[in-house]
């Protein structure tokens, strides 16, 4: 069936098969198994279907790529991306997550984003270098929020050429993060600083989990136990413990 009869928003679907284009270009790209309940989910609400589709991948320098596409009934979907990286190497976390409903996207945010207070120097000198792109409708973080770089976006892009640039800011990190995925030198596994990244990983991880808006649509489509294993297991899991 096509994405347009499932019903899904065509910058999710976009996005979702630019992620896959530039994930491929990662150095040694590998497949990182799922949990074959998680892989494809599909059941109702509120009498309508609802679906998640989950594809995991790792890479040099990248514990975890995470890309999640998902339909909620007839008012909600969800793109949902998360590159977690190794702590041994000094990478950012690349974040990305679209809402969007009834043929609107109300929320459309991108990051790479530091996990020791400030972004690796390779990382703010192709940032700083990237073209600037506008959006007519910027929106303000939540309080949780703190743990995004000051090159965050987050906007309500306002028609299809807005969702164009999205898509080309996006692009544009993930180039920055292939780049220096493949420069990045691993430090050893009980080195102070991957010992620092490791638990930069683990308070980007707590803070994602006070989003009690991804909370509430879990619960609702499933149930509270459910939604919390999801998030803890899948969506936002801690690095494994060092050493
Ligand atoms: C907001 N996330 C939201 C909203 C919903 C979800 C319904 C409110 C939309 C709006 O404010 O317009 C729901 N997001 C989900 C669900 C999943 C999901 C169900 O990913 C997955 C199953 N969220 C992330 C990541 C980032 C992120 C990786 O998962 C950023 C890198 C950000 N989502 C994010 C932010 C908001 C949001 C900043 C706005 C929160 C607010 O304004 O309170």
């Amino acid at each position: 069936m096509s994405s347009a009869a499932l019903g899904i928003h065509p910058l999710v679907d976009a996005l979702a098969d630019r992620i896959r284009q530039q994930w491929a270009t990662l150095p040694e790209l590998q497949p990182l198994e799922v949990d074959p309940e998680l892989e494809a989910i599909s059941g109702s609400l509120d009498g309508e279907d609802l679906f998640i589709r989950n594809e995991l991948r790792c890479c040099r320098g990248l514990r975890k790529l995470h890309l999640e596409t998902a339909r909620f009934g007839a008012g909600l979907q969800i793109l949902h991306c998360v590159f977690f990286p190794d702590p041994r190497f000094d990478l950012p976390v690349f974040g990305a997550d679209i809402v969007a409903g009834r043929g609107v996207v109300s929320a459309a945010i991108v990051d790479l984003s530091p996990v020791t207070g400030k972004l690796p120097s390779p990382v703010v000198r192709r940032l700083e270098a990237l073209s600037q792109r506008q959006f007519s409708q910027e929106r303000e973080l939540p309080e949780w929020g703190t743990i995004f770089s000051p090159y965050v976006r987050f906007v309500r892009p306002a028609d299809a050429e807005e969702e164009q640039a999205f898509i080309a800011v996006v692009s544009d990190f993930l180039s920055v993060l292939a780049e220096c995925c493949r420069e990045a030198e691993p430090q050893p596994i009980d080195h102070p600083d991957t010992v620092r990244r490791h638990q930069g990983q683990l308070s980007y991880c707590q803070q994602q989990k006070r989003n009690d808006k991804t909370r509430r649509v879990l619960e609702k489509a499933f149930n509270p136990e459910w939604a919390d294993r999801y998030i803890e297991d899948l969506l936002f899991d801690d690095p494994l413990p060092l050493g």
